[in-house]
């Protein structure tokens, strides 16, 4: 990835660090995307009239909210809520909520402002938004959750609507919360209106293969990326960071397509189980007693290592798709993996490599897969849970799971071929912000300066 980026652009970029102070992760994203735009105003330079750029910089609306709730002690316990509704040219907004005590308005807005252009590649007709709180879920009761979106929601419901904005799930975030949400809403607006938040259960309108789609499209990417350089997934030694809803399926998929996955991890450390990871006991300690990882190696024995804090990537693998969270696989991470004879990694998590080590993994020739391209599958879901809800249909797995595969080839080709087009072969960071850049600014163009 280069960051030297022409002279109209950095002025752009000075700016955007000047209007939004101290937003470090959003500053992060904008200049990773705006590192990519150079070659397309050379070559279209009425790309950047109109403050086309500085427009798609500036989040249409921001709402930062009080979440009052009663915890179990009965103490009445203050949490701050978000959703940035980023950009509308191409369908309501569309993005996750992450409840996480790290969550902050640059968190949100580097968030959101991904979201648009991960949307756009999806070629669906979805916007791009971002919510959340700094809410920490950890050690909460089933009660204190429910409370707590229920008060959540009784702001942000006057702010969304199928047409206008549709909240999803992202870290902290999961069916049981969506359920209450979408609960919540049902109740203050009197309406069955459930085209209007995705990731919901299947008996009251979520899609089939929702929950395992981010993960599993996250494979099928990788998959198609490697298949340009006539080669698979079998037999690679593969690691994946963070054991949540991205993780968990993203190793289901990976090693049903014939990798082997040794490690994964959580905040507090990583296992390593040289039989291939054991999924069920996985998901048995996260999804149903929502424990730590520690407690896999608990369960197994010596075979199984845990290592507190320390980096998974120091592990050797072929294969890498981190999972967690933003800038967990830094630049010194990236080196040792090089040095261990990593081939690809695809970014399972938003922006979870640094920049420098994004840097370091092309030079290296490993071939990379940017968040916003790689993990769109679980938005494309989404979408098409959208489509469920307007006509009243259901369809199967299998036919979700087709959808979704078509959509992850789609958005490599599109990704690779962009690439190619502007003279960056197998640069799927710039081919992927181009790619929706274009897609985005053609719809704002024809919409006028809203
Ligand atoms: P989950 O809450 O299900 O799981 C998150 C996992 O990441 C947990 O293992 C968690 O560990 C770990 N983690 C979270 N925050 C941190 C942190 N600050 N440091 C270290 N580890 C951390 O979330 P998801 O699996 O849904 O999301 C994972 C990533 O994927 C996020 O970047 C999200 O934005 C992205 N994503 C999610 C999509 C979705 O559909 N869910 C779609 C596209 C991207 P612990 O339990 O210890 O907190
Ligand atoms: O980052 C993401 O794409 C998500 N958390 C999923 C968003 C969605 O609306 O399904």
């Amino acid at each position: 990835m280069s960051y030297e980026i022409n002279q109209k652009l950095t002025k752009i970029l000075d700016q955007i660090i000047e209007r939004n102070p101290g937003e470090k992760e959003f500053h992060q994203a904008v200049h990773e995307v705006l590192g990519s735009l150079g070659p397309v105003i050379s070559k279209h330079p009425e790309y950047a009239d109109d403050a086309i750029i500085e427009r798609l910089c500036e989040p249409e609306r921001q709402i930062v909210f009080r979440i009052p709730w009663i915890d179990d002690k009965g103490t009445v316990q203050i949490n701050r809520g978000f959703r940035v509704q980023f950009n509308s040219a191409l369908g309501p907004y569309k993005g996750g909520l992450r409840f996480h005590p790290s969550v902050n308005i640059s968190i949100i807005k580097f968030l959101g402002f991904e979201q648009i252009f991960k949307n756009a590649l999806t070629e669906m007709a979805i916007g791009g938004g971002k919510g959340g709180s700094d809410f920490n879920p950890r050690d909460r009761s089933e009660k204190e959750i429910m409370r707590f979106c229920q008060s959540f929601m009784s702001e942000l419901y006057r702010h969304i609507g199928e047409n206008t904005d549709v909240p999803a799930g992202d870290i902290g975030v999961g069916g049981r919360e969506i359920g209450y949400l979408f609960g919540q809403y049902k109740r203050l607006t009197n309406r069955y209106e459930s085209g209007v938040i995705t990731g919901k259960g299947i008996p009251y309108g979520g899609s089939r293969s929702r929950i395992e789609a981010t993960g599993y499209g996250a494979v099928y990417f990788l998959e198609r990326m490697l298949s340009t350089k006539n080669q698979s997934l079998e037999q690679r030694r593969a690691i994946v960071s963070g054991s949540g809803n991205v993780a968990i399926y993203t190793i289901q998929k990976l090693t049903a397509l014939g990798a082997k996955v040794i490690a994964c991890s959580d905040s507090n450390g990583y296992i390593i189980d040289e039989a291939g990871i054991d999924l069920n006991l996985v998901q048995e300690i996260k999804e149903k007693e929502r424990g730590r990882i520690s407690q896999y190696a608990d369960k197994k024995g010596n075979s199984v290592k845990y290592i507190q804090n320390g980096s998974i990537w120091d592990i050797p693998c072929e294969i890498a798709m981190p999972s967690a969270t933003q800038n967990e696989l830094t630049n010194k991470d990236a080196r040792t993996l090089i040095k261990n004879g990593l081939i690809a990694l695809g970014e399972g998590a938003n922006m979870p490599c640094t920049p420098k080590a994004v840097e370091l993994l092309q030079e290296a020739n490993v071939l990379f897969a940017p968040g916003k391209a790689a993990n769109a599958g679980g938005v494309a879901t989404s979408a098409l849970e959208m489509q469920q809800n307007a006509s009243r249909e259901s369809w199967t797995f299998e036919e979700t799971e087709i959808r979704l595969s078509k959509i992850m080839h789609n958005i490599h080709d599109r990704c690779y071929e962009t690439a190619e087009q502007y003279g960056l072969p197998g640069n799927y960071v710039s081919g992927a912000n181009i790619a929706g850049f274009l897609r985005i600014t053609d719809a704002m163009r024809a919409l006028g300066i809203i």
